[in-house]
């Protein structure tokens, strides 16, 4: 599906796909859990699911001549961390438009996990005292023409990579990849969990299982809070990533399934039950989530699975997309565990 375009290795290779044993017996065995480990496909500050759409983005950035990667995203986002570690590995500059889309209090909020991965990278922070919103940013359009009237030559990567034209084929190669590794290992995943917010990620994960059948067994937990721009986006990359693509085939409203109930009670604050799923993947398996991104969507699946939304015997392949680093951030919540 991806062969026309040109892809620039960022990542180890495939992901790996492991069995969570312990937390599907610890559910009650009707269905099997599995985790698909983006936050170890890279040696790039911890990788996560911006490596592998940037693989598809930075040709582009090399083809123009830029000599600046320039991306927005929250005070603790992982997409700035990750474009901060591509930047330095391309050997470019890096400008981070950083907004306070979290009203969180915690005292280094802004000095800890991914913010500062980013300035030990290098990457030059500017902090905007803007709240939460996914669509295009004016601080960003700032940030992009200062770094041209410097002399510099930047080059644009929106929030989340996902409004690129690029940014949904990362996960079409991701859907590759699992039937990939579905062959390999006898496995037959019916439902593919995501957490859902800037759109791309899930966008592109429509798109590429759209191929087999499985669009809409991919099921997003929304963690934006903002679900009606979120679908809405996540629907607008879909169908231009088909189109790009040459899918063949129309992707429409109810291909994206996104479930709202989990994403209070706002962008980037965990709920109790939150912390909670947090607690519980970190002690059965080991596996570490976070307050903003992958908390929200095991606490998704945990509670679809005790709701009998899956059918007995279903086999579910939970995407972590590597958004643990900004646990740090959140200190005084874990304080005691
Ligand atoms: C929201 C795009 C997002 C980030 O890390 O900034 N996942």
């Amino acid at each position: 599906m991806l062969e026309k375009f040109e892809r620039y290795p960022l990542t180890f290779g495939p992901s790996p796909i492991e069995k969570l044993s312990r937390l599907t017996e610890h559910l009650g065995g009707k269905v099997d859990i599995y985790a698909k480990r983006e936050d170890c496909n890279s040696g790039l500050a911890f990788g996560g699911n911006k490596i592998r759409k940037l693989e598809y983005i930075v040709p582009d950035a090399i083809a123009s001549n830029a000599d600046t990667l320039v991306t927005i995203g929250g005070v603790q986002s992982n997409h700035t961390r990750q474009v901060a570690a591509v930047a330095a590995k391309l050997g470019m500059k890096c400008r981070l438009v950083q907004e306070g889309w979290v009203p969180f209090e915690d005292a280094v909020y802004d000095r800890v996990g991914n913010i500062l991965m980013s300035r030990v990278m290098g990457a030059e922070i500017e902090l905007v005292n803007e709240g939460f919103d996914i669509g295009i940013r004016e601080s960003w359009t700032r940030a992009i023409a200062d770094v041209k009237a410097k002399g510099g030559k930047p080059y644009a990567i929106p929030a989340g990579a996902s409004v690129h034209k690029f940014g949904g084929l990362g996960y079409v190669g991701f859907a590759e990849e699992v039937r990939q590794q579905e062959a390999e290992m006898g496995v037959h995943f019916d439902f593919i969990i995501v957490c859902t917010v800037t759109g791309s990620t899930h966008a592109g994960m429509v798109v590429g299982f759209a191929k087999d059948g499985r669009a809409r067994n991919v099921i997003g937990i929304d963690a934006s809070f903002t679900p009606e721009q979120t679908k809405a986006q996540v629907l607008d990359i879909a169908q231009k990533t088909a189109a790009l693509i040459e899918l063949g085939q129309d992707i429409t409203l109810d291909d994206v399934i996104l479930n709202e109930d989990y994403a209070y009670p706002r962008y980037g604050v965990p709920s109790d039950e939150t912390n909670e799923a947090i607690r519980l993947s970190a002690r059965l398996e080991g596996m570490m989530t976070d307050p903003v991104y992958e908390g929200k969507s095991m606490q998704g699946m945990i509670d679809l699975v005790g709701k009998d939304f899956f059918p007995a015997g279903s086999k579910i392949l939970y995407a972590h997309l590597g958004g643990v680093p900004a646990i740090n951030a959140y200190s005084y919540i874990y304080r005691n565990g």
